[in-house]
């Protein structure tokens, strides 16, 4: 009998809590494997609750130990308790102190879900209903409390004990050999940024002084020895308080910020209040062991967590539909700060890159869903691209529609509305709606509609009449379960390049699409018509990827070339030489299967090989522009009955091209670009490393003699992360002479970090050849593998199924298989990292008749299973849907 699925929870049947929880004290007595916690709770009912009405408080796997209200015991027959769930009958009409208590096991908490033990540290993770595994509570974002929090444990095993707000009190327990900590977090907060941390730790302190010449300490934990690779994290933090500070007029509202890295997280990093928990990959970074993609990764999460102090802490959700409030607009900010603190164009062409690959795929598969859904059976499934990436495209399309200043206007009402709020995205677009006096019911319909709305372009130049006609029409694919889409507002922000490569200044057209450089495509049809136009000018659509949107439009050959050379807007000119390199592999994949000859085009070679040499673009731009559309992005493109080998050899094919028409070219750039001496994380520096080694990329399949010497003398003689990485996956990709002793090299060298040692993993399990996937079996028992460690699942695992389309789309089913039941086999430990890995089944109706029946019977052989968790038999029978 296959396991049941979970209820559905629906946005529309929200309703108010009936009780509140004003204060919540409280006791937790530490134990790797008998915690006790005391939760004292201030409960208020609500003034429309009728008198005694059931308190009905959530838990999840708890073990009451005691239970008093206002001080005395609770006789049985006034309350009813299971593991998850605790009623009690009759409440009094006045406010009252229920005492509750619980034991729970932290040791044996393998979902990493509430209280659980990392490398000896005791951490929490409560996001988003793991409270509940700690204590009895109204676990529900719109019950927010002030928390004092005792913490108490071995003196010897916890010399730290951390929670949130700010210290109040710490001393001896008298007669033994524990202590204990008091803290107070004066700002009311949901139970899901409630965190504790206690554990032998080593502090990284600071200090950082407000706007308002407010003092803050600064401290991030780690382990002890790991203190060092703590600098970057902690100047991330610093300039991000300012940013925020000085971007929004944000400033931080207690006197301590606390980071404690732990190694064992389901996720990136949690924001609780003042105590932030992070997986230490976001935290830890040194040149040998980090990549510059790290030190970028860092930087961003820091900010990211730092940011939700107020975009999601000060002010949170009403309830987990409204996940995107916090998540869309900080996820914003931090992609606002990132591109600050480095070059905007080429963040922005990383956050497109990241949007289109991940999040497209879910908004076309059977996972698609709305950026505010309206249901949910597990919400842990919801922390999606949709809700996160797309989400922060809609705040992104809300400043274009209304400009810098009134989108800053909108969000200091909210700000200044909202301080205390657990709010619903009309409250947010309220706010912008008023600050600019523009209606927004409309552009709400980007909160509700899931599918990627697909833009077709016409454009008509007539020399007679002197006028060039813009023709846009809108579209959004069936989504399966939505009824008829309606049209969406979508801000196309555009040019228009004469023949020398200028922007036209646009002539006024008295259409009120057009404002300045936006377009905006509110209906169905639109149609625009400049006069005044000499002679045909060539159009840049999209500039800067205003709208999460798919251009149909047929643009030839000569205007892409045009366009990658002449577009003022980079984003534009990265876009064409992409455009440019998608149309030729997609042309390639066809010929393949056809066993027709397929030849690169020469355009699309020569193109690309020029971005190398134009010195007037940055480093980091060329090695974008270089870098070809992922296997990934390429089946995508083709979107039905795809072959995962055929897109493999047809990505070679164009790169051996470029490589053998142009390899002499690139080899000054893999000799001579790497900055050498003090290593630099900035972006410039990464820039340079980057395009050095897209070189390399080239060089390594040129055909050149000395091209596998050339990547083998790289690696070995490479003194940071980023070169040696590189060269090493080059090596295992391409299955290069000295491979093998490459691999053991860095695993002699990197043993002993974890963090290098994922990226090993993740090397061996992405190489396309036949003989990976018996590789990733014998890696599973690898010593240093740990199933256990989320971190390592991913690297090994889930970069297998997500990174390697060839071998996980194997035409025997194996690959398929091997991943159904590591899925079932993790899933018995720790469902939310089972169920993501999971998802990557989700484009599985793409691939050819002969794959997707394969992935069909290894999803249905997890389907059948008896003991699924909610998790993965949610995602189990929406993929299948
Ligand atoms: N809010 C957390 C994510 C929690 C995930 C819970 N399954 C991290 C973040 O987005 O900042
Ligand atoms: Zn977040």
């Amino acid at each position: 009998m296959r396991s049941e699925t979970a209820p559905a929870i629906r946005l529309e049947d929200y309703q108010p809590p009936a009780y509140r929880i004003e204060k919540v004290r409280l006791n937790v007595d530490l134990d790797p494997a008998a915690t006790r916690i005391t939760a004292t709770l201030s409960v208020e009912k609500q003034a429309n609750t009728e008198t005694g009405a059931p308190l009905i408080l959530d838990g999840d796997e708890l073990t009451l130990t005691g239970l008093l209200l206002n001080g005395a015991e609770l006789p049985e027959s006034a309350y009813t308790c299971t593991a998850d769930r605790l009623e009690i009958h009759n409440p009094p009409a006045a406010p009252f102190e229920l005492t509750v208590s619980t034991r729970i096991n932290p040791d044996a908490n393998t979902k990493l879900m509430g209280l659980y033990r990392s490398s000896g540290t005791f951490c929490t993770q409560c996001e988003a209903e793991g409270f509940r595994r700690i204590t009895y509570f109204l676990d529900r974002p719109d019950v927010l409390a002030v928390y004092t929090t005792r913490l108490e444990a071995s003196r010897a095993d916890c010399p730290v004990l951390l929670a949130n707000g700010n210290l109040k009190e710490t001393g001896e327990v008298a007669g033994t050999d524990r202590h204990y900590a008091i803290w107070h977090d004066p700002f009311p907060k949901p139970a899901y940024l409630f965190a504790l941390v206690a554990g032998d730790l080593a502090p990284v302190s600071d200090s950082f002084t407000t706007a308002s010449g407010k003092k803050v300490a600064l401290n991030i934990y780690v382990e002890h020895g790991k203190e060092p690779l703590c600098g970057w994290a902690m100047d991330s933090l610093k300039r991000s308080m300012r940013w925020d500070e000085e971007t929004y007029g944000r400033e931080y509202d207690l006197d301590i910020f606390n980071i404690v890295a732990v190694s064992d997280f389901n996720m990136g990093a949690m924001e609780n209040k003042g105590l932030n928990i992070f997986n230490d990959k976001y935290v830890l970074a040194e040149p040998d062991t980090a990549t510059d993609q790290d030190y970028a990764n860092i930087e961003a999460v820091i900010a990211h967590e730092y940011f939700h102090n107020w975009t999601g802490n000060r002010i949170t959700c009403r309830d987990w539909f409204q996940l995107c409030l916090k998540e869309g607009l900080t996820v914003f900010r931090d992609q606002e700060f990132s591109s600050d603190m480095r070059s905007r164009a080429v963040k922005r062409i990383a956050d497109v890159r990241l949007l289109k690959s991940h999040q497209f795929p879910e908004d076309a598969g059977p996972l698609a869903h709305p950026v505010r859904p309206r249901l949910y059976h597990e919400i842990n499934n919801f922390y999606t691209a949709t809700v996160y990436e797309k989400g922060a495209e809609v705040v992104r399309m809300l400043k274009t529609l209304l400009g810098d200043e009134k989108f800053r206007a909108g969000l200091d009402l909210y700000f200044k509305r909202h301080d205390g709020d657990a709010t619903t995205i009309e409250a947010f677009l309220d706010c912008f709606a008023e600050a600019s006096g523009k209606d927004l019911g409309q552009f709400a319909l980007w909160y509700e509609q899931a599918g990627t709305p697909i833009v077709t372009v016409e454009t008509d130049f007539n020399p007679d009449r002197k006028t060039f006609s813009i023709s846009l029409s809108q579209e959004i694919p069936p989504v399966p379960g939505q009824k008829d889409s309606e049209p969406a507002v979508i801000p196309l922000r555009f040019g228009l390049i004469g023949p020398n490569g200028e922007d036209l200044e646009l002539p006024a057209t008295g259409n009120d699409a057009v404002s300045q450089d936006v377009l905006v495509l509110d209906r169905p049809v639109r149609e625009v018509t400049f006069s005044n136009i000499a002679a045909r000018p060539v159009l840049s659509l999209l500039r800067g990827f205003s709208a999460p949107v798919r251009l149909n439009q047929k643009t030839g050959a000569s205007d892409l070339l045009f366009l990658a050379e002449q577009d003022s807007d980079p984003f534009n000119r990265w876009q064409a030489v992409q455009t440019l390199a998608m149309q030729d592999l997609v042309r390639l994949t066809g010929e393949l299967r056809k066993n027709e000859s397929a030849q690169p085009s020469k355009n699309v070679v020569g193109v690309l090989a020029r971005v190398l040499e134009d010195t007037s673009l940055d480093e980091a731009f060329r090695a974008q522009a270089l870098t070809l559309p992922s296997e990934a992005d390429i089946a995508q493109e083709i979107g039905k009955n795809v072959d995962p080998d055929a897109v493999h050899t047809a990505r070679q094919l164009l790169r051996k091209a470029i490589a053998q028409e142009h390899g002499d070219a690139f080899l000054p750039f893999v000799k001579d670009l790497s900055p050498t001496g003090v290593f630099s994380p900035d972006a410039a520096a990464a820039g340079k490393r980057a395009l050095s080694n897209r070189a390399l990329f080239y060089y390594a399949v040129s055909g050149r003699e000395d091209a596998a010497e050339t990547v083998w003398a790289r690696f070995a003689s490479a003194d940071n992360m980023t070169n040696r990485l590189f060269a090493l996956t080059l090596l295992v990709h391409d299955d290069l002479p000295k491979k093998d002793e490459a691999l053991e090299a860095y695993l002699d060298r990197h043993r002993k970090s974890s963090l290098a040692m994922d990226k090993w993993f993740m090397t061996q399990a992405t190489a396309p050849g036949d003989g990976t996937l018996a590789k990733v079996q014998a890696l599973m028992n690898h010593p240093l593998y740990d199933s256990g460690n989320p971190n390592r699942v991913r690297s090994l695992l889930q970069s297998f199924a997500t990174g390697n389309p060839t071998q996980f789309a194997r035409t025997d089913g194996a690959g398929f298989q091997m991943i159904a039941e590591s899925v079932l086999e993790i899933d018995k430990r720790n469902p939310q990292i089972a169920s993501r890995l999971l998802t990557s089944f989700r484009s599985w109706r793409a691939l050819d008749p002969q794959r997707s029946a394969l992935a069909e019977s290894a999803l249905m052989r997890i389907s059948s299973s008896e003991e699924l968790s909610r998790d993965s038999r949610d995602i189990v029978d929406r993929t299948l849907q």
